[in-house]
């Protein structure tokens, strides 16, 4: 196990360079805020299940008729006659709308897992002294990006934003984008092809054409410090990247000037800004800020807290915080949903966390969420519980899988460490304990340290079970700032409900505990057998005696229970009560409430 190995030897200096080798080759950070052209809308796709169109790439099959990536006329060549054919013609294909998951795009579409070409065609006048570039937000699972014909990159990972340079493959007027989107999971994918919920496919998140000019902003960062600065860095690229002025003005707060080094980058600081409004759940304030350097310039909107723990307290701007909140999928509301995330669905679903449950707190499980949802949490106030999918098991052994993680990762940070509403990193969800597995996630935490130190890691432990005595026996706890658990006792196990009341809990007393998951099963609207399973009565029932149980626990500093809505998972079969559905929402799908939504919203209204 080199990699760790080497970590234990030289701690600071090993993961320094580390974090710096996973940092992407262009971050385009607040890309959302610059000119750019939306490539939303109708593209139109080919199903490719024996993946010719990226088998038949090399050799004798440069010129294949079947690779979908070629900038080819099929329609002219056609009407020309002669020998020359073809089997696809992407310009002909059927439509589908991107950005979105195509399982809910055609019944054909539903349960296809595997590969699938689409392209979108889209005018451009490239400027001499520009560079261009695609911006994907997110594409479950690996892409295949062809400009023009010409391979401009790939990337692998369903929730992470990839740029990818085009200046060169662009071309005046019409060109053809083709991205081949493969959705398989396999033993060394993250999360592999076992989880429990829809691993949908497709180009998920919008994709944007980003000109700039030859120099420009890479990246840029604030935070508030806990001694009062506001500090980051500025990273340029570019011919004239290096010794250029940087000014970095805050809202009415004031303005820092720095110049870049001669790897173009800049130390920023604004000592102590007097008036400083902290951004708090309940007074979300942000600020305009504006980056400039080198001729370019980059807009954003921060807000400015603090986040530490002190003993078992974790504090907010310095004050003791309670989270109230709840786990949520990436799933729009609706009786056929995918992941066709609107900034509208966002909305939705935070609006039902902040003022039908009353909470200021949500943990986007088990993967990044869009960078839409982030920012809709800095602007209504709720604070982020942020994770990559290293869900239940991964391939432990194995460093290259490491390291996707370790990418992925960093790709996750880089794009949300402007956000003050995300206060925690998570480094996994409920992987049982082995030494390879344990090493695996200290290396991720150790990951997100250098990556980013003003933040707090945690993960979602499995809970162990003594008598009626709960623990947690994970070697893990020693990387952790906070402590989670997932318990499911009253639910899966042999507890009944009476049983819950029973348990005690013995867990560190010195660390803040959250309960990350808890929850049981209903369907909508059955009601009315008794404190059966699958009632709403007894999902109800199970929240109050859980609620009063977790009242028990003296570290506990919050909660997220499992789930806001109903999700679609495929291992969940039960034909009356599931159907391809995971019970366990306070809301159905279409976003009713059980009767757990109310005793959960009563609950965080008097906490
Ligand atoms: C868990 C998992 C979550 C599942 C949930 C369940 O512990 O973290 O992804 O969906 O249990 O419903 O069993």
């Amino acid at each position: 196990w080199i990699l760790v190995g080497a970590l234990a030897c030289q701690p600071a200096l090993a993961q320094a360079a580390q974090a710096d080798s996973l940092r992407p080759a262009f971050l385009l950070t607040g890309a959302l805020h610059r000119d750019s052209q939306d490539l939303s809308g109708q593209w139109t796709y080919s199903k490719d299940l024996y993946r010719t169109g990226l088998t038949d790439i090399n050799g004798w099959v440069a010129k294949s008729r079947m690779q979908r990536a070629r900038d080819v006329d099929v329609a002219a060549v056609e009407a020309k006659g002669g020998v020359d054919f073809y089997e696809f013609d992407m310009d002909r294909g059927p439509l589908i709308n991107v950005p979105g998951a195509w399982n809910a795009a055609a019944a054909e579409l539903r349960y296809y897992d595997g590969l699938i070409w689409f392209q979108r065609k889209f005018d451009a006048r490239p400027e001499a002294g520009k560079r261009t570039f695609l911006r994907f937000e997110a594409v479950n699972y690996r892409a295949y990006v062809y400009l023009n014909g010409k391979e401009v990159g790939r990337h692998e990972g369903g929730f992470t934003p990839f740029v990818l340079e085009v200046t060169e493959a662009l071309r005046a007027g019409d060109n053809r984008l083709v991205v081949g989107v493969d959705s398989s999971h396999d033993a060394q994918s993250i999360p592999t092809q076992i989880t429990d919920w829809d691993l949908y496919g497709g180009i998920t998140r919008k994709v944007s054409l980003i000109t700039t000019p030859a120099t420009f902003i890479d990246d840029a960062t604030l935070t508030l410090r806990s001694d009062g600065r506001i500090a980051g860095e500025v990273q340029l690229q570019g011919p004239q990247a290096a010794n250029q002025a940087v000014t970095v003005a805050i809202g009415a707060l004031g303005t820092a000037r720095a110049t870049t080094d001669a790897n173009g980058r800049a130390l920023i600081e604004l000592p102590a800004p007097k008036g400083l409004e902290r951004w708090t759940p309940e007074k979300p304030t942000l600020y305009d800020v504006r980056f400039s350097a080198s001729g370019d310039q980059l807009r954003d909107r921060m807000g400015f807290r603090t986040i530490a723990v002190k003993g078992n307290q974790i504090l907010l701007n310095g004050k003791p915080l309670f989270l109230r909140g709840i786990s949520l999928h990436e799933e729009e509301f609706g009786p056929n949903p995918a992941r066709n995330m609107t900034e509208q669905a966002s909305r939705a679903l935070l609006h039902e966390i902040k003022h039908g449950l009353n909470g200021n707190y949500v943990r986007l499980s088990h993967y990044p969420h869009s960078e839409t949802t982030v920012r809709l949490a800095d602007e209504m106030g709720l604070l982020v519980w942020s994770e990559i999918p290293v869900y239940w098991t991964v391939d432990w052994e194995n460093p290259a899988v490491l390291r996707k993680a370790l990418v992925m990762q960093a790709e996750t940070i880089y794009r949300d460490r402007n956000r003050a509403s995300v206060i925690l990193w998570s480094v996994g969800n409920e992987t049982p304990v082995s030494p390879s597995r344990t090493r695996f996630h200290g290396a991720m935490a150790d990951n997100v340290r250098a990556l980013d130190p003003t933040r707090l890691v945690s993960a979602a432990l499995l809970v162990e079970r003594k008598g009626d005595v709960l623990e947690i026996q994970d070697p893990l706890i020693d990387k952790l700032d906070v402590l989670a658990v997932n318990v499911y006792a009253g639910w899966y196990g042999p507890d009944t409900l009476d049983g819950i009341a029973k348990l005690r809990w013995n867990v560190p007393g010195e660390r803040p505990l959250i309960l990350s998951e808890f929850g049981a099963d209903a369907l909508a609207g059955h009601r009315g057998q008794g404190l059966k399973k699958f009632t709403e009565e007894y999902q109800a029932e199970y929240y109050r005696k859980t609620l009063a149980m977790a009242e028990g626990i003296p570290t506990l500093r919050g909660l997220s229970p499992w789930i806001l809505k109903d999700f679609r998972s495929p291992r969940r079969e039960h034909p009356v009560f599931q159907n391809g559905w995971n019970r366990k929402g306070i809301l159905s799908e279409t976003g009713v409430r059980k009767q757990a939504f109310d005793v959960l919203s009563d609950y965080y209204r008097r906490k």
